[in-house]
């Protein structure tokens, strides 16, 4: 019968990149691009809306990398306003809530206030807020022993070198090179302090010069939202969220795209629609979304599939969505199902323009989440946001329509697991994306554009791909990006 006429649909092990002709060295491969219509990032990749994944640490650590963490949604709507924030201020050249002295505090005090707030120096204030000195430790020190008693005022440096609202970040250098100074209190035109730059905020700064970053210099962060979660929309937009994430499993359902649509004319933030699997659901969310986020089933802690027998392998997923999107010149992301930078590559190669990833980076410092010794191996939790652990700790409706009554139970869509403790992102990341410009090179594409372009695949046999891996040899020092799963 019909029925039983069905199409073929692929994922990542069935396929590989055929190799091309190539002058493209791996590290001048330029792997920028768009997560969504209006923001650009630096390196391709995102970090899941998932409890176990991203925070504003790991957010902040993804956007000094170039990439974009986009903050989960197990958070009240407060708690979520204040992890944007947290990570607009992170670079921020001018600091905000900066410590001050009183110059009635004796030394002793100001010595164990900056300690407790881990600052080095702090500008001394009155009560109006005019800056009248600045003390740091290099001042307190000498009274340490004998005047500890003594008033702040005494032991400041009176003469303070201030500059206004609009100073950059080389003005500050300068002025902190020419005065042998470490800080400059910033102050408004009545000289009432409104901030400080710091010598080592302005180095810290520029370590990250890949940095993701807005128009006003702040770190860029992706923010996950409910497709009905129009309030929270709103407030995180207004705390300074650049991109905006549906999140749902079956974006298709027609009333979420009711419901995304009107949280898209609600906000600012550009508005990523997700997750679909077909060309159907991309046809039917393109003429509003920012972006489309591509994944029904694929994560490694997802039991969608199995569970609901429904789903998309993800290479065919990510181009059906990709034919539909590149017509609109809409941004895809490929979610889900990423376990080498093979992987990633692969669906950048099928239409994606970017990728987001959650088991490779749960057992990161930056995830939420403190590491578990079992035999003497370290572990970090990574768990479904549709699992029961998740559900319970959040409104949980990506997976759930109703809250189960007492006696009820969830019917979970995910499973709770623990991943490998890795260190720090920076060096996965450092793998990921050099596993992804070494794709590029043997295709000989140099840009991220280029290379969805030229790319090429290859049917792979399951004889091939067992080909593909290590095999008739016992690993004896594991490489940083490979592992046996
Ligand atoms: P992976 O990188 O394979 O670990 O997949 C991460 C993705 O899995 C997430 O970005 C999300 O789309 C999906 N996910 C999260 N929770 C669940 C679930 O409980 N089923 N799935």
């Amino acid at each position: 019968t019909d029925k039983l006429r069905v199409p073929e649909a692929l994922t990542f092990d069935d396929v590989l990149l055929r190799p091309k002709e190539s002058r493209v060295e791996p590290d001048e491969a330029d792997v920028s691009t768009r997560v969504s219509t209006n923001v650009e990032v630096n390196v391709p990749i995102l970090s899941a809306a998932m409890d176990t994944v991203t925070e504003s640490e790991m957010a902040i650590a993804m956007a000094r990398q170039g990439g974009l963490g986009v903050l989960h949604r197990n958070l009240d709507v407060d708690e979520a306003a204040a992890e944007v924030e947290r990570v607009k201020r992170a670079d921020e050249l001018v600091i905000r809530d900066v410590v001050t002295a009183d110059p009635d505090q004796t030394v002793r005090e100001v010595d164990t206030m900056m300690e407790r707030k881990g600052v080095s120096g702090a500008p001394v204030t009155d009560e109006e807020g005019d800056v009248l000195g600045i003390i740091s430790g290099t001042d307190i020190r000498p009274y340490l022993e004998v005047g500890e008693s003594d008033e702040v005022r005494e032991a400041m440096t009176d003469e303070v070198v201030t500059a206004g609202e609009d100073v950059t970040a080389r003005e500050a250098l300068e002025l902190m090179y020419e005065h042998k100074i470490e800080r400059v209190p910033i102050v408004d035109d009545d000289g009432h302090l409104t901030g400080l730059v710091t010598m080592q905020g302005i180095l810290q700064r520029r370590e990250y010069g890949n940095a993701a970053r807005d128009e006003g210099g702040h770190l860029r962060v992706g923010v996950a939202v409910g497709p009905f979660e129009t309030d929270r929309a709103v407030t995180v937009d207004e705390a300074g969220a650049d991109v905006l994430f549906i999140d749902c499993a079956h974006a298709h359902n027609l009333n979420v795209i009711d419901g995304a649509r009107e949280i898209q004319e609600s906000v600012e933030a550009d508005v990523v629609v997700g997750n679909v699997g077909t060309r159907e659901a991309a046809e039917d969310v393109v003429d509003f979304a920012d972006g489309i986020k591509v994944g029904i089933g694929p994560g490694s802690i997802c039991t969608t599939r199995v569970v609901s027998g429904a789903g998309m392998p993800q290479i065919t997923a990510i181009a059906e969505v990709a034919d539909v999107a590149a017509d609109e010149d809409v941004p895809v992301i490929a979610d889900g199902g990423i376990r080498y930078s093979g992987d990633a590559i692969k669906a950048i190669a099928a239409g994606a323009d970017a990728v987001m990833l959650g088991s490779y980076f749960a057992g990161t410092d930056e995830a939420p989440g403190r590491v578990i010794t079992v035999d003497g191996k370290k572990y970090k939790q990574y768990r479904g946001m549709g699992s029961v652990g998740a559900m319970q700790s959040g409104d949980g409706d990506r997976y759930l329509k109703d809250e189960p009554d007492e006696d009820e139970e969830y019917v979970p869509e995910g499973v709770e697991a623990a991943e490998p403790y890795k260190g720090s992102l920076e060096s996965e990341l450092h793998q990921l994306v050099g596993g992804m410009q070494s794709g590029m090179g043997y295709v000989g594409a140099e840009t991220i554009p280029a290379f969805k372009q030229r790319s090429e695949f290859v049917r792979v046999s399951s004889a091939g791909q067992t080909e593909g891996h290590p095999h008739d040899v016992m690993i004896t020092d594991e490489a940083p990006n490979y592992s046996p799963s």
